[in-house]
């Protein structure tokens, strides 16, 4: 049946070129497992989990009987000087499986309002300690943050910068692609590590005591899938120790498995920030919902104080900061990646899917595959003049043939469900080899 509604006007999509995808738009209706299906109903293959959230594949029924149950038991609470159990539990079920230092959490709605929200308990962190002049922010080239004025400010994409005026205050570190020295590394490539140092640069420059944080994507997603070289953020991790400097990981991609054998790449790669910022696969994309994750020095440094006992801590929050039926589902999604071990599957099919991955160098464009875990970035040539636009076709090729990439620029990203058999590797890979020898 295809389900196409007679209005598409109205909607004003997100990130997307609407007038051109109204013109031939791709409707997804229904999804189970690694497939979706399409409104002229096609099984299409979830190459992408949905927008890297998905991360136990879709229409999980025990999500949504946790959901069913407390939309009917609480729906809705207040969480300003009131609580609701069920948002104790879902902090105390994802400190199961955070970094041991991160134990204290605070719910956000989005990765976006979970940035800006770290943002802000690093800037009133130091005031707190009598370090006010600690205003300044330090992101990186080609980062993603989200879309908050925090997020967009810190973050190292132009095209998201350039229609809006940005925080002051703010310094960028250098992105960390290259691929004449690192073209088709498996894993962490091996040049670059000394790129970190440029922090010691931006401190010299600005004076350690202006500087609150650094915030980095421990691998960068959106920018299209850049690994951290080896000894990178490690090196980070040193210098802002040196300086008393907070250092932010943005885990909204690379949180609940993404890397393989870990839930967060803070363990994965055994660095350990002072918070972590996280939202997608929180609840397997079902309900929105974001959360930082911090120390317990900062949590101590905002509850230590010593003034007065009624004072609200942090004049920061929500109204659907720790919202019921998100923390069911999140409850529910941390029980099913538990249970069925997924983070420990997405290592175990890794080297499949790592070798199904470069497998493609000989394709049509193809100048670099990188990947871990069950993420790999495919870079292609760009078509000359015309930014963008061999990806983008290779991209409308696969869904009409019955997969779902993701395409940013001129590299395809590929996130499956960490439910992702072997079969479908070879499908998903296949679907892209066939769109690369048909575009031109
Ligand atoms: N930080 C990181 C590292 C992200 O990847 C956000 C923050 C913002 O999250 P929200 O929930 O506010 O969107 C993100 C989001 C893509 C793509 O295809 C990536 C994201 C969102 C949409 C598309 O690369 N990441």
């Amino acid at each position: 049946m295809r389900v196409m509604p007679n209005d598409l006007d109205a909607y004003w999509m997100p990130f997307t070129a609407n007038r051109q995808f109204k013109q031939a738009p791709r409707m997804l209706v229904s999804a189970k497992g690694m497939y979706y299906r399409s409104d002229d109903d096609r099984p299409i293959l979830d190459g992408t989990s949905g927008l890297w959230c998905v991360n136990a594949g879709h229409g999980r029924l025990e999500i949504a009987e946790a959901v069913k149950a407390q939309l009917a038991r609480l729906d809705y609470a207040p969480s300003f000087q009131m609580g609701h159990p069920i948002a104790f539990e879902a902090a105390a079920k994802l400190r199961q499986i955070l970094p041991e230092e991160l134990s204290h959490v605070f719910f956000a709605n989005s990765g976006s309002e979970s940035v800006d929200s770290a943002l802000k308990i690093a800037l009133a962190y130091h005031q707190l300690r009598g370090e006010g002049r600690r205003t300044r922010l330090i992101g990186r080239e080609r980062g993603y943050h989200g879309v908050g004025f925090g997020g967009i400010s810190v973050g190292g994409l132009a095209s998201n910068r350039r229609q809006f005026a940005l925080l002051p205050n703010v310094d960028h570190l250098p992105h960390t692609h290259d691929l004449e020295r690192n073209a088709f590394s498996r894993g962490l490539p091996a040049w670059g590590g000394h790129l970190a140092d440029d922090l010691e640069r931006l401190v010299a420059l600005h004076d350690p005591s202006t500087i609150a944080a650094v915030i980095v994507e421990p691998m960068a997603g959106s920018a299209g899938v850049l690994l951290p070289p080896k000894g990178y953020l490690e090196r980070l991790r040193a210098i802002c120790s040196k300086y008393g400097i907070l250092l932010i990981f943005d885990e909204v991609i690379t949180g609940f498995g993404r890397l393989g054998g870990h839930a967060f790449a803070a363990e994965k790669f055994g660095v350990k920030p002072d918070m972590i910022t996280m939202a997608k696969g929180l609840t397997n994309g079902t309900i929105p919902m974001g959360a930082v994750a911090t120390s317990d020095d900062i949590y101590r440094t905002f509850m230590d104080q010593k003034d007065n006992p009624a004072a609200i801590e942090l004049a920061h929050g929500y109204t659907y900061s720790g919202h019921p039926v998100a923390c069911a589902a999140a409850i529910a999604t941390i029980d099913a990646y538990q249970r069925e071990k997924l983070f420990e599957r997405a290592e175990t099919m890794a080297p499949a899917f790592e070798k199904a991955a470069h497998g493609l160098r000989d394709a049509p464009h193809v100048i670099d595959i990188r990947n871990m875990g069950l993420v790999t970035g495919i870079e292609l040539a760009p078509r000359s003049g015309q930014p963008g636009a061999r990806a983008y076709e290779t991209f409308v090729h696969c869904f009409e043939n019955g997969t779902l990439i993701r395409v940013t620029g001129d590299i395809i990203a590929l996130s499956p469900p960490l439910i992702i058999s072997e079969s479908q590797i070879d499908d998903l890979f296949g679907a892209v080899r066939a769109a690369l020898n048909t575009v031109a």
